[in-house]
């Protein structure tokens, strides 16, 4: 059967005419705001901050939006990493799209694990947790108390693509000030594909005429100016590939490096994302990429999280990115 539904990318965009066309999201100053503030605290405290980048990003097909395309995540890689990343000492800038997992919260997501139902009444007033839940609670509770009592933690969201666009510029500029301090840890599924603003339908589309057929123009690629231009090539960036064809995921990665100049593309097939990703960056030498693959077996500890091992090898490496300008 013939699709009813085509995607093209018959313009480019690039970043410059992408933010001189798109409007940006209506919160953005605010939002700014507060990510300078937290910026500032913990660069004059000495510590590292991370921008963690979570969930899919929507593209909404009419202006009053009531159909949208949207790219698959739960937000599990974003949401668990940043609990690690806070457990290495890192403050935390966690931008994810609205509803999708969250840091803490992630342990009791209500389809999978709903609190309600390891909460009992007793007396028929107090309520209390059940004794199995109650030591892994503790954990959970003590980690999330203790990062927002320091104030470790900063969440900012998006759902469109263009909020992601606009604020990931905005909070790059920001984070613009930590130098090789600051590490960007980008695992939120982007949208590869756009309608410009100019090009929606004002409401409703509506049914009736046939198929839908809707041209979409390629979103730009916005890892070059974010390493060249917008961090001046100082930031250790990590980037996410996502494929469905296991045999692409180095190819494809090595290409996603040999473009935009940053430090490592982590490999993940959709169907073993969960227990093995590979490391993928440059070597010294021109053209060459080193591979290290990250690997868990859940036979052996059901408990374990790839995402524990993928932040303590990132933690060492951006180290040594921070210790070799030391050097030089
Ligand atoms: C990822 O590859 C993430 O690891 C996942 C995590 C989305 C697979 P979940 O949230 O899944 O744990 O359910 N993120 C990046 C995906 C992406 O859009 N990458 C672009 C690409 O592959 C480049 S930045 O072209």
């Amino acid at each position: 059967m013939a699709p009813s539904f085509i995607l093209l990318s018959d313009s480019t965009f690039s970043a410059e005419s992408y933010y001189a066309t798109q409007p940006p999201p209506p919160n953005l100053e605010l939002e700014v705001r507060h990510v300078r503030e937290f910026v500032r605290k913990h660069a004059s405290a000495g510590r590292n901050v991370v921008l963690v980048t979570s969930g899919g990003t929507t593209v909404p097909l009419e202006l009053n939006v009531v159909r949208f395309l949207d790219n698959f995540s739960a937000g599990t890689r974003g949401a668990t990493s940043a609990e690690y990343f806070l457990k290495a000492g890192y403050a935390v800038i966690f931008m994810h799209r609205q509803f999708s997992l969250q840091p803490f919260s992630r342990h009791y997501s209500h389809s999978t694990h709903p609190f309600l139902d390891f909460l009992e009444i007793a007396d028929g007033a107090r309520i209390s947790v059940t004794e199995k839940e109650h030591a892994p609670l503790l954990e959970v509770l003590a980690a999330y108390k203790s990062a927002h009592t320091a104030g470790l933690l900063h969440t900012l969201t998006f759902v469109t693509v263009n909020d992601y666009l606009w604020l990931l510029r905005a909070v790059s500029q920001e984070l613009a000030v930590m130098g090789r301090r600051a590490l960007y840890y980008l695992a939120a599924a982007v949208s590869d594909f756009f309608l410009p603003r100019q090009k929606m339908s004002e409401h409703k589309i509506q049914s009736g005429k046939g198929s839908l057929h809707i041209e979409m123009d390629q979103v730009p690629k916005i890892l070059k100016p974010l390493v060249s231009e917008w961090t001046h090539g100082q930031a250790y960036i990590v980037s996410f590939k996502l494929e469905t064809d296991p045999s692409l995921l180095i190819p494809k990665a090595r290409q996603a490096l040999a473009r935009y100049g940053h430090q490592v593309v982590i490999g993940n097939d959709l169907h073993t994302r969960k227990h093995q990703v590979v490391f993928v960056s440059p070597t010294k030498l021109e053209g060459e990429y080193a591979e290290t693959w990250v690997r868990i077996e859940p036979s052996v500890d059901a408990t374990k999280e790839i995402e524990e091992d993928i932040v303590a090898e990132l933690a060492q490496r951006h180290q040594a990115w921070i210790d070799s300008s030391l050097r030089s």
